[in-house]
C-alpha cells in the first residue's frame, strides 16, 4: 500500500471512526455485484454517519487522488456500485445514513437520508397514513440514494412515474466535497438549471446524494389486484388499453409474465401457488386498481373491466384477490421472477423500453432471430408492460453451461436484441441504468451529440474523475 493510501486511511479513520473503515474480512457484500458477475477489490469500504462525514471523506480522497464508488444497497443490475479490481478505490456506503428526517403531511413530502432502505421508508409513511409509491422487488435492500442514483422504475411507474418524478429536492456532496442543500419541498422553483434532475440517474458519477425530499400520496382506500391469463402479448396490450379506459388513474400496476418466467418461479419456489400453470396461455398479467372511493366501487369497476376483456377475447381467465394476503401472493409471484432466474443460473438481461403498441411485434421478431441463432435458448420475458419496459432476458438452453453461454454468446445475443431495439426506436436501458456493464453499448447506441453533452457535464462537475469513474461514460 502506498504511503499516500495509508495516510488517507488514517484521515478516514479520523473522520468516521476506525470501526467504519473496513479493509479486512469478508467484504463481498460491498465488492461483488448482486448478479455475481464481477468481484472488485476496494482500498477500503467507508461508512459515514452523516453528510458532514461524507464531505470530509470526499475532500480527503480528492487530496489523495483516490476515486470513490458511492454505494447504497448494492442491488444494482449494471455493475455500477462495486469497486474495480485495482484495490485503489474507496467504496462509500451510505447504509449508516438511514433515518427519516422529517415528514410533512400538509405539504405531502418526506425528507430522508440517502441510505434509508426503500421498504423502511414505505412503512414509516404508511404508519403516518401516507403512501410512498416507489415499489420494486429489491425494496427490502435498495436505498433511496440508489433509487435516485439509478432513477429506479419498479411496478408502479404506470401511475406514479419513476423515482425522478417522485423527488422534489436533493442534498448532495459534490465531487469537490462541498454540500449542496437543495432539500426544498417546493413543487415549483424555476431558478436556473434543475440540478436535481442532473443528479438523478447520474449513477454516482456527478456527486453523492446524501438526502432527498420525496413526494407523498394519500393512502388508497381500496386496492384490488388480479392475475389474468391472456392468449398473446397483443391481447396483453389490448387489456392494458381497456384497463386505462375503465380504471384511468386507478391503474397502479400492469406487469406481464411469460410462461417460462412463471415456470421458473414454480420450479424454484414450489411453495408459491402460481395460477393458470396448466393453461396453455403464453402470458399472464398482474394488474392493480387503487381507488380513493370504496372497495365496492373499485371491485365493481375491476370486475366490469375483466368482463369486457373476456368478451373481447383478450383475457382467457382471471383471478381477483379476495384479500390483501392474496393480493400480496400474486405480487410475490411477479417479484420472485428475478430471484428464480438467479437460482436458474447466470443469465443475459435486457432491460429495454419500446412503445407499448409495438412490443408484440418486437418480441415476435426478436424471439425468432434468437431461436434461429441460438437453438434451444430459453426466453424469460416479463416486466413492466404498463410503461413499455420489458425484462427481455435470455437463459442458456436447458442443460447448457450458463457461464460459458454468458462468456461466449452474450455479445451476439446483445447485438440481436439491441439492434432490434434501435430499429424500434427503443432504449437499451429503461430503468437499471448503464453502470460499467452497458457503458460501451451506450457509446454505440446513444447519439454522439448526447454523448458529447454528457461528457461536458462530467468534465465540468467532476474534472478529477473522483466520482465512480468508468461508469456511464468511459473514464
Ligand atoms: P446500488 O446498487 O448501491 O447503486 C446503484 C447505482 O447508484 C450505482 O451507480 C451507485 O454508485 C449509485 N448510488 C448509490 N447510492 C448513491 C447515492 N447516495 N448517491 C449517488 N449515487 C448513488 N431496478 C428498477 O429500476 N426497477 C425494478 O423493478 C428493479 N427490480 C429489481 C429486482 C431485484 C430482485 C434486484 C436485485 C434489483 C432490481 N432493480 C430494479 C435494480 C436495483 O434494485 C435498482 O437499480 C436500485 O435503485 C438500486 O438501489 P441500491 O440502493 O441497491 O443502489
Ligand atoms: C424487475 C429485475 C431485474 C431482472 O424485477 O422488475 O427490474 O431483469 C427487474 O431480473
Ligand atoms: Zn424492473
Amino acid at each position: 500500500m502506498t504511503t499516500s493510501h495509508s495516510l488517507l486511511l488514517g484521515q478516514l479513520r479520523q473522520a468516521v471512526g476506525a470501526a467504519n473503515v473496513l479493509t479486512q474480512g469478508d467484504l463481498s457484500a460491498y465488492e461483488q455485484d448482486w448478479r455475481k458477475r464481477e468481484t472488485g477489490k476496494s482500498l477500503a469500504v467507508v461508512r459515514p454517519a452523516n453528510t458532514l462525514e461524507v464531505a470530509a471523506i470526499v475532500k480527503a480522497c480528492v487530496a489523495a487522488g483516490v476515486s470513490i464508488v458511492p454505494q447504497g444497497g448494492n442491488t444494482g443490475m449494471v455493475v455500477g456500485s462495486t469497486p474495480d479490481a485495482t484495490g485503489t478505490q474507496i467504496v462509500l456506503s451510505l447504509l449508516r445514513m438511514n433515518s427519516v428526517r422529517a415528514l410533512d403531511g400538509g405539504n405531502l413530502t418526506v425528507t430522508v437520508d440517502a441510505g434509508c432502505v426503500l421498504q423502511n421508508l414505505q412503512e414509516v409513511c404508511e404508519k403516518a397514513g401516507f403512501l410512498f409509491p416507489l415499489s420494486l422487488a429489491a425494496e427490502g435492500s435498495c436505498t433511496i440514494g440508489g433509487n435516485l442514483g439509478t432513477n429506479a422504475g419498479g411496478t408502479q411507474v404506470v401511475r406514479y412515474g419513476n423515482t425522478r418524478e417522485l423527488c422534489l429536492g436533493l442534498e448532495v456532496v459534490t465531487a469537490q466535497g462541498e454540500i449542496w442543500d437543495g432539500l426544498s419541498g417546493l413543487r415549483k422553483d424555476n431558478t436556473g438549471y434543475d440540478l436535481r434532475h442532473l443528479m438523478i440517474g447520474s449513477e454516482g458519477t456527478l456527486g453523492i446524494i446524501t438526502g432527498a425530499t420525496m413526494k407523498l400520496y394519500p393512502l388508497p382506500v381500496a386496492q384490488l389486484t388480479a392475475m389474468a391469463a391472456v392468449p398473446s402479448l397483443d391481447a396483453a396490450v389490448q387489456l392494458l388499453g381497456l384497463a386505462h379506459q375503465h380504471l384511468s388513474a386507478g391503474l397502479t400496476g400492469f406487469e406481464v409474465m411469460g410462461k417460462f418466467a412463471l415456470r421458473l418461479v414454480t420450479k424454484h419456489f414450489p411453495q408459491q401457488r402460481v395460477p393458470f400453470q396448466d393453461s396453455d396461455a403464453p402470458y399472464c398479467v398482474v394488474l392493480e386498481n387503487s381507488d380513493q372511493e370504496s372497495e365496492a366501487h373499485a371491485r365493481e369497476r375491476f370486475e366490469r373491466l375483466l368482463e369486457v376483456a373476456m368478451a373481447a377475447g383478450c383475457v382467457l381467465d382471471a383471478v381477483v384477490a379476495e384479500s390483501i394476503t392474496q393480493a400480496r401472493a400474486l405480487w410475490h409471484i411477479r417479484e420472485s421472477i428475478p430471484l428464480a432466474q438467479a437460482q436458474e443460473g447466470l443469465n443475459i438481461k435486457h432491460d429495454i423500453s419500446i412503445s407499448v403498441s409495438r412490443i408484440p411485434e418486437f418480441v415476435r421478431l426478436t424471439d425468432a432471430q434468437l431461436e434461429q441463432a441460438y437453438p434451444g435458448v430459453r426466453l424469460v420475458n416479463y416486466g413492466h408492460l404498463g410503461d413499455g419496459n420489458l425484462h427481455y432476458n435470455v437463459q442458456a438452453p436447458a442443460g447448457a453451461d450458463a457461464e460459458a453461454f454468458l462468456r461466449d454468446d452474450e455479445k451476439g445475443v446483445n447485438t440481436i436484441v439491441y439492434d432490434m431495439v434501435d430499429q424500434f426506436k427503443g432504449s437499451i436501458s429503461a430503468e437499471h441504468g448503464v453502470g460499467s456493464l452497458k457503458r460501451d453499448k451506450l457509446e454505440h447506441h446513444k447519439s454522439p451529440v448526447a454523448l458529447g453533452m454528457m461528457r461536458a457535464i462530467k468534465q465540468a462537475l467532476d474534472p478529477q474523475n473522483t466520482m465512480n469513474p468508468g461508469r456511464v461514460l468511459r473514464a
